[in-house]
């Protein structure tokens, strides 16, 4: 019997996990039922330097990583028998960096270190954001990968070893953006024919020994073309980086290899010739997007997550001055789409507040801080959720109490209120971001899905229909890992057509759940206006 089960590689801020999805049913009827197999923690860590009192930098625990997917996938070869597949997703933008053997040269950077401030304050003057936005289309982070390129010691070396580059961004002729040229490696040392790997693209290339970028995350870069979807010679020339830095790009729904047989070995595949690794939305928020079982042409979603990405699935890229001005992201989605949609700081601000509190020894349960946060007056205190101070790790309630007081509203003092406020201006940057997008992209929103581990929080779903107004349908759950296994499983033929046939798959696969705006009571729509004003310091009405 043909082999129906493949194996989803997701990997998130907080947790790593291999999910095997097995496609049942015949033609029209399919269903794709997941397993939890395996999943395992990701902690950054902060690695101090060795001399100096320069900062210590966040990395991710690479190795850890790597074992938990190895230790996955051969639990999963063992509970399944076989495999069809496997596909790798994981958070965008950062990368890793090889040498011309193709090893890895230094611990992956966390996008949330600070190592792109100095950085940013020239890149702006080199390569002005409208012209970036003209040809990318992205939004402006300071983790983008470009950005983080230019911040790294590793890559200035591999700038400086390049005698020439199409002329534009010789460095005697143009001195590199970068200042991080102080690491000392002579020209044509490892770092001369280094290449950037993003993330799921050199775990990809561990498992198979072929290269390549996938286009969902190659376009989180700030390097690629969002119209015509190659690297952009032109911005590569300008940030003053090597034209041959990144590998060629692959669309998702493609075969990158087979595993090779000295891991297929570790993974005990005895009962297959040939693992195939086949290429997914390895952008998480792409597969994620995937799986949206979007219900009217208008339809908005949120995936929600570590982040909540809001937005609309478009046709084209929308790259107006309003769009730009607005920082909405035209990242590219599976199938030739647009992911429209802006960046909301997420749960990551709840779960950090939690971890804030057990690291002074006052732990609080989710469930218990949720139940708090019931109790408190809605719409207390309202901050703008997307403030940057809220970007890396830390002391969540302390910097919510900064922005309460600079917007003249009540301090959140107890657990209860710190989490009311969190989930109260999530909802409030929800509504802001649907209507921005909707009236950028010129659509009437109607209905708003949800997808990610956030749709188990019934209490921010509800909310959210409050805010927005619309029904908020929520599910599936496990978004990222359901659109890596329908990539994969249309991609080895087992399911088939376009985008719509493959929701109608998750449709059959999920119970949705609706959350209808007033079902509990809760604040209208005069109140989410006054609370908007508040989160940006207006006087309260
Ligand atoms: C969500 C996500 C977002 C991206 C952020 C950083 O997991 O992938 O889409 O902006 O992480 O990579």
């Amino acid at each position: 019997p043909t082999c129906r089960a493949f194996a989803a590689v997701d990997l998130g801020a907080t947790s790593g996990r291999v999910i095997v999805g097995e496609v049942t049913g015949g033609p029209g009827s399919e269903r794709v039922e997941l397993t939890e197999v395996a999943r395992f923690a990701n902690e950054p860590v902060l690695l101090p330097p060795t001399r100096g009192d320069g900062p210590e930098v966040l990395t991710w625990d690479l190795p850890a990583l790597w074992r938990g997917i190895l230790d996955g996938l051969r639990d999963a070869v063992a509970r399944f028998g076989r495999l069809a597949g496997v596909g790798i997703d994981s958070w965008a933008v950062d990368y890793g960096i090889v040498d011309d053997a193709g090893r890895l040269l230094a611990a992956p950077v966390c996008y949330r270190d600070a190592r792109t401030t100095p950085v940013l304050a020239r890149v702006f003057d080199r390569v002005p954001a409208p012209d970036q936005y003209a040809v990318n289309g992205l939004q402006v982070q300071p983790f983008t990968t470009a950005f983080q390129l230019l911040a790294d010691p590793v890559v200035a070396t591999r700038v400086a070893s390049t005698p020439t580059d199409g002329g534009a961004a010789a460095p005697t002729a143009r001195p590199p953006i970068s200042d991080a040229t102080g690491g000392g490696h002579p020209a044509g040392t490892p770092a001369g024919g280094a290449r950037v790997l993003l993330l799921p693209d050199l775990l990809g290339a561990w498992l198979t020994g072929v290269e390549r970028a996938e286009l969902t995350n190659a376009s989180t870069t700030g390097l690629l073309d969002a119209a015509t979807r190659t690297w952009s010679t032109d911005l590569l020339a300008r940030f003053g980086l090597p034209s041959d830095l990144l590998p060629d790009l692959v669309a998702p729904g493609e075969l990158l290899g087979a595993v090779r047989p000295a891991i297929a070995a570790r993974l005990g595949l005895e009962r297959q010739a040939t693992l195939p690794v086949w290429t997914v939305g390895s952008h998480d928020t792409a597969s994620a997007v995937v799986a949206v079982p979007l219900s009217t042409p208008s339809a908005a979603y949120v995936s929600c997550g570590t982040w909540s990405l809001v937005g609309l699935e478009l046709p084209e890229p929308v790259l107006t001055e309003a769009s730009r001005a607005a920082n909405v992201t035209n990242e590219a989605g599976v199938d030739g789409t647009v992911r429209y949609l802006k960046n909301v700081m997420g749960l990551w601000v709840l779960s950090e507040a939690l971890r804030w509190y057990a690291s002074v020894g006052e732990p609080v349960q989710l469930a218990d801080a949720l139940a708090a946060a019931r109790a408190v007056r809605p719409l207390r205190t309202v901050v703008d959720i997307d403030d940057a101070t809220l970007l890396p790790p830390g002391d969540m309630p302390g910097r919510l109490a900064v922005l309460a007081r600079a917007t003249g509203q009540p301090v959140p003092s107890d657990v209860g209120e710190v989490v009311r406020c969190i989930l109260d201006s999530l909802a409030l940057a929800y509504r802001r971001s649907v209507r921005e997008v909707g009236t950028l992209a010129g659509r009437e929103v109607d209905v708003v899905h949800v997808v990610g581990g956030g749709v188990h929080n019934a209490d921010l779903m509800q909310l959210a229909a409050d805010a927005l107004g619309v029904p908020v349908v929520a599910g599936p759950a496990e978004g990222a890992a359901l659109g890596n296994v329908l990539v994969q499983a249309r991609a080895a033929g087992l399911l088939a057509g376009t985008l719509a046939d493959l929701r109608r798959v998750v449709e059959r696969s999920t119970t949705l759940v609706t959350f209808t705006p007033g079902a509990t009571g809760g604040a209208g729509a005069a109140a989410w206006d006054d609370a908007e004003t508040r989160a940006h310091g207006g006087a309260p009405t």
